[in-house]
């Protein structure tokens, strides 16, 4: 008995919002099995379990410790039946058999592979999958249409499921940023998404552009993307329009995660010299004189590896008006946004978007101009970027 009073239950709040994640994950192992299983879920059209598994990762990955015993989870939120038997699993056995199983199996494997593919969603996968196509050859021999952001995601697919370096991202920024400065003096660019939380890799470079002065931001977008792609920078752009008007005195938006700035999902091809960045590249090309010419040669004869490499980045404009929610909105992760939204619905009565905040009680949109006032409105403590790693 006294053995087992011995390990201190661990002990935290409910939402995700409520707790502060840094990427110093002390349960790992666990974590893995069950994203493994919340990504299958949600390969498989089961977005509840998706969710659960999840919430239940989300848990383990804010505790101060490794688990070591089940007693120690005792009173903790969001861990259900079936999370549970996979940290059982794990703890007892090292590894968990239905994870190991999914993985495994060949239809995760397929849809992995299919949703792999820029431009490929679950459903197009599962089509595929049903008429027997389970890898990239397969589909290239079936010479099945595909539309132009599947064809380049298929021509670029080793490159975009490589994990983009933080040295990658800075190039990439100093792209936009330089393609920002060019066709709107004034103009800021914010880094967003994974990156902004410290993160070392991500699947793409996201970065958020406002004007300070309202309504200066119009036209931004197509402007920046022309001047990327007369530059050469773009391999493949996506704009879509901004649809989102405020309304009067309605809600801040339909319950839905589509966002309606203007945003442009693009792949940028990053020259190699740009990814050494600029002062390395400067350095090398006086250092490295006789080589220099060798290497240029091997690449007009197609020797050697190709001098770039296909990123995916997304573009996001925002009014200065919208400019802080649109920072919260797009700075992830995605647990944490969705942990915020159902905070502001079910605790306190309102609704949150990357566009605004709507309090259904005053029956009024609450301003903000920084992370930080949002937070307050919401009534909670700010976590920063750096521990909403949930
Ligand atoms: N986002 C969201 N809901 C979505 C899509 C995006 O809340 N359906 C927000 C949260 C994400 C941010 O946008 O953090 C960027 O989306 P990414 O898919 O790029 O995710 P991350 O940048 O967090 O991770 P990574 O790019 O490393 O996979
Ligand atoms: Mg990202």
């Amino acid at each position: 008995q006294m053995n087992e009073v011995e390990v201190e239950a661990f002990s935290t709040p409910s939402y995700a919002c409520q707790r502060r994640t840094t990427l110093d994950n002390h349960n790992a192992v666990l974590t893995d099995a069950l994203s493994l299983l919340a990504e299958n879920a949600e390969l498989s059209d089961e977005d509840g379990r998706g969710v659960a598994f999840r919430r239940a990762a989300a848990v383990l990955k804010s505790l101060p410790e490794p688990v070591t015993g089940l007693t120690q989870l005792r009173g903790l939120p969001c861990l259900g039946g079936h999370s549970l038997r996979v940290i059982k699993d794990v703890l007892e056995n090292g590894a968990s058999s239905e994870a190991e199983a999914t993985k495994q199996s060949e239809r995760f494997k397929a849809l992995k592979v299919l949703t792999g593919i820029f431009g490929v969603g679950v459903k197009t996968a599962e089509r595929w999958i049903r008429d027997g196509i389970v890898g990239l050859q397969q589909l290239q021999l079936s010479e099945r249409p595909l539309n132009r952001a599947q064809r380049a995601g298929l021509r670029h697919y080793e490159d975009l499921n490589r994990p983009v370096t933080r040295a990658e991202a800075a190039a990439v920024a100093a792209v936009v940023e330089e393609a920002v400065a060019a066709v709107l003096p004034g103009a800021r660019t914010t880094l967003i998404g994974g990156f902004r939380r410290g993160k070392l890799t991500g699947h793409d470079v996201d970065f958020l552009m406002t004007h300070p002065e309202e309504g200066r931001e119009a036209g931004l977008m197509p402007k920046v993307v022309s001047w990327l792609d007369s530059q050469g920078f773009l391999l493949y752009q996506k704009t879509t329009r901004n649809s989102y008007l405020e309304a009067k005195d309605g809600p801040a938006r339909p319950p839905s995660n589509m966002d309606r700035f203007e945003r442009c999902y693009s792949i940028f091809k990053l020259p190699e010299e740009a990814r050494r960045g600029g002062e390395e590249a400067r350095r090398g090309a006086e250092e490295a004189e006789p080589c220099s010419g060798a290497a240029a040669a091997s690449q007009v004869k197609g020797e050697g590896p190709k001098p770039w490499r296909a990123v995916r980045v997304d573009l996001v404009v925002s009014p200065i008006s919208q400019f802080a929610f649109a920072l919260l909105g797009w700075t992830g992760s995605k647990l944490f946004e969705r942990e915020l939204r159902r905070w502001a619905g079910h605790e306190k009565a309102m609704s949150l978007s990357s566009h605004a905040l709507y309090d259904n009680k005053q029956s009024r949109y609450l301003r903000a101009s920084s992370e930080e006032e949002i937070f307050a409105h919401l009534g909670l403590e700010y976590v920063p970027p750096s521990e909403r790693n949930a």
